[in-house]
């Protein structure tokens, strides 16, 4: 396994956020609304929104010199039209602090929140859906000046399994879709990808950004007898998103573990000690699968880790599982895999759509005070990104 890889002089080590999982009270989006059926809610979040600074100079002063971060479509355009100079300008300030802090800011366009009016009528499939978001983006890259990284539209394989299971829920289906999150319909993703084009053509006719998606990969592995359900649904979760990118100018790889698939489909994880979290199964290697498998179908776009992590309480095995998702990138890298970055979900303990108790961050926080704690996971990463990789220290 590769210790000391030959990365890129200006490869980028970094976290991860959402605005909606870190900000606290995002009233207008549809995301707080919707969780008043789940179990928690994101109240407060990490109080991001006032403390974004601290959490950028802990990365920072690590050794991390990238942030991702999401602007927030519910705070910038609260009612349709009415757009908030004053939120856009704290978005301004957000790029402009990673600047001064010499960390470049990967920004997000759209992470799984949309403002409530928009959802409300109709969201995605409306008619008037497009234009929407299309005038979003317009105002979105008005700040934009000077960042070298967009991502449109993040996993747009979740957002459109959200979709199905909406259409599903509204038949009366529920039934279809106890068993787990129900396959998107391709009628849903080839819509998503429709905003996706659109957005990356308004961030190059405004912006200097190079621009592109992230797609939430997930590394199937058919087993014997499950290979013909494997190309099935290796299309409709994944390849239908990562031949869209073709064309944009990187893919955002975000990958987390890998599910095997048999002649019926998706094989559900077994409980198992090994298990995290979320009840994932550990598979630090999914990391490989997933920057190969993208960089075949996208046919050599330059790629970009921009969320791999685990949930767990203990922060040993974060440090133990990024040590072996990291080789796994290596290696692909030695086999001409063109990787430039990668962003760790996630910098800081955050909101997990509808639960706290999954703990992703290499920063822990008090839920009361916000007092920030850095794990040793933090120091840890940032001494690879001081080394450019080199995962053990040579002296
Ligand atoms: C995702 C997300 C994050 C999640 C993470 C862990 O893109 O799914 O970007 O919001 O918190 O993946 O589930």
């Amino acid at each position: 396994m590769a210790n000391t890889p030959d990365l890129r002089n200006d490869f980028l080590w970094g976290a991860a956020t959402s605005a909606h999982q870190t900000e606290g009270n995002n009233v207008g989006s549809d995301m707080w609304r919707s969780e008043a059926r789940r179990p928690e809610r994101s109240g407060d979040a990490c109080d991001s929104y006032h403390r974004y600074p601290e959490d950028m100079r802990l990365l920072a002063d690590a050794g991390l010199n990238a942030y991702r971060f999401g602007i927030e479509w519910a705070r910038i355009e609260p009612e349709e039209g009415l757009f908030s100079n004053a939120q856009l300008a704290h978005y301004r300030r957000m790029i402009d602090t990673t600047r001064e802090l010499g960390v470049e800011p990967v920004v997000t366009l759209h992470h799984f929140s949309s403002p409530y009016w928009f959802t409300e009528d109709g969201g995605w499939t409306s008619d008037k859906g497009l234009d929407r978001f299309v005038r979003y983006v317009e105002k979105a890259c008005t700040i934009l000046d000077g960042v070298t990284w967009v991502c449109t539209m993040n996993e747009p394989n979740m957002v459109a399994t959200s979709m199905t299971m909406r259409g599903l829920a509204e038949q009366g289906g529920q039934d279809l879709i106890a068993g787990g999150l129900p396959t998107p319909l391709e009628e849903h993703s080839l819509r998503l990808v429709e905003f996706h084009k659109a957005a990356v053509q308004v961030v190059r006719e405004r912006t200097s950004a190079k621009a592109g998606w992230t797609v939430a990969q997930q590394s199937l592995v058919a087993l014997p007898g499950g290979e013909a359900k494997h190309a099935e649904l290796q299309w409709l979760w994944e390849d239908l998103f990562l031949e869209a990118a073709r064309g944009d100018d990187f893919l955002g790889v975000q990958s987390y573990s890998s599910k095997n698939v048999d002649a019926d489909g998706i094989v559900k994880q077994p409980d198992h000690p090994d298990n995290t979290l979320t009840g994932w199964a550990y598979r630090p290697d999914a990391l490989g699968i997933a920057l190969r498998h993208a960089w075949e179908v996208t046919r050599g776009l330059p790629l970009m880790v921009t969320e791999n992590g685990i949930a767990t309480g203990d922060d040993n095995r974060r440090i133990d599982y990024t040590t072996k998702a990291l080789q796994a990138l290596y290696s692909a890298v030695e086999d001409g895999v063109d990787v430039r970055g990668y962003l760790h979900w996630s910098a800081i303990d955050n909101y997990e759509w509808g639960h706290w108790a999954p703990t992703f961050g290499l920063i822990a926080f008090d839920r009361e005070t916000f007092v920030r704690t850095p794990k040793p996971s933090l120091a840890w990463l940032g001494g690879v990104a001081r080394r450019n990789g080199a995962l053990e220290s040579s002296g």
